[in-house]
């Protein structure tokens, strides 16, 4: 049940059965101008995708795959940290059902237990100085069949193995919920409003971690976020800081 606030925020409701990238589907919305405060899930998705050119793995029935188009009045500085807030608005959906274990990973993973339950991919649409439109992406596993997790190259996991019996659509509606008034009140509150819960819930916080960029390696220990949502590297008592677009984050 979407609660009053996010029914007032949601234009529209796309329900497919198969696409082959809701992210894809909905900038194309937003290039024609129609794309603000719709949601769109699918139940497969083709060619679903996550960062840098990689694979979203959802080919089968078994996950939420969901895509919103929001319009921003002002320029791309807005969202800065934004992907680290949605991360927040998942983790406090999946509390609702009481999840346990759940953390996230910098820049835009949901962890359970070690191992990837979302991700979270945010795609930048319009001039991006005055104006900018967002589609926010968001892929969760609910419960994965063999041939999926088959095709996926890292440690995954899946609502189910934690916590059966979960309803997908009330969860969906949960996510919408903490989701909608997120986009509306970000260009007030930014990142700032959402910082200590997401250190709260930090997978990486006082670990060894290396980060990679495309020509480059660094290694350290990785102490939290500033107030941008750029991660914090401690490396020979020093700080470093790292944006969200540039380098990708394992264990080292
Ligand atoms: C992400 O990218 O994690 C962003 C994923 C966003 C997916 C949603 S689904 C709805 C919307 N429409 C789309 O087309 N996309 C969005 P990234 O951080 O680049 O992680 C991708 C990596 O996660 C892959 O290279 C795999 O290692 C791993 N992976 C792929 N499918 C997975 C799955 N189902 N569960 C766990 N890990 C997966």
């Amino acid at each position: 049940a979407l609660d009053p606030a996010a029914r007032e925020l949601l234009r529209e409701l796309i329900l497919c059965d198969e696409v082959d990238s809701t992210n894809g589907q909905l900038l194309l919305r937003m290039e024609e101008g129609c794309g603000h405060g719709v949601a769109m899930f699918a139940e497969r998705q083709t060619a679903g995708r996550g960062r840098r050119g990689r694979t979203w793995v959802s080919p089968f029935s078994g996950g939420i795959n969901l895509s919103i188009g929001w319009q921003f009045n002002g320029g791309v500085q807005l969202l800065e940290g934004l992907s680290l807030a949605v991360g927040v608005a998942l983790a406090r959906a999946l509390a609702e059902f009481e999840v346990p274990d759940i953390r996230l990973k910098w820049p835009n993973d949901v962890w359970c237990r070690e191992r990837k339950l979302a991700g979270v991919l945010l795609e930048l649409s319009g001039d991006l100085t005055d104006r900018c439109a967002v589609v926010v992406g968001i892929g969760l596993n609910v419960g994965l069949r063999g041939d999926s997790a088959a095709a996926i190259d890292q440690p995954w996991i899946d609502l189910q193995s934690v916590r059966a019996g979960i309803d997908r659509n009330r969860l969906a509606a949960s996510m919408l919920n903490h989701l909608l008034p997120l986009l509306r009140d970000y260009p007030e509150c930014g990142f700032g409003a959402y910082r200590e819960a997401w250190l709260a819930l930090d997978q990486f916080a006082g670990r060894p971690v290396r980060l990679q960029s495309a020509n480059q390696a660094w290694t350290g220990t990785a102490v939290g976020v500033d107030m941008s949502g750029a991660l914090i590297l401690e490396a020979d008592g020093e700080h470093k800081l790292f944006h969200g677009g540039e380098v990708s984050l394992r264990e080292a």
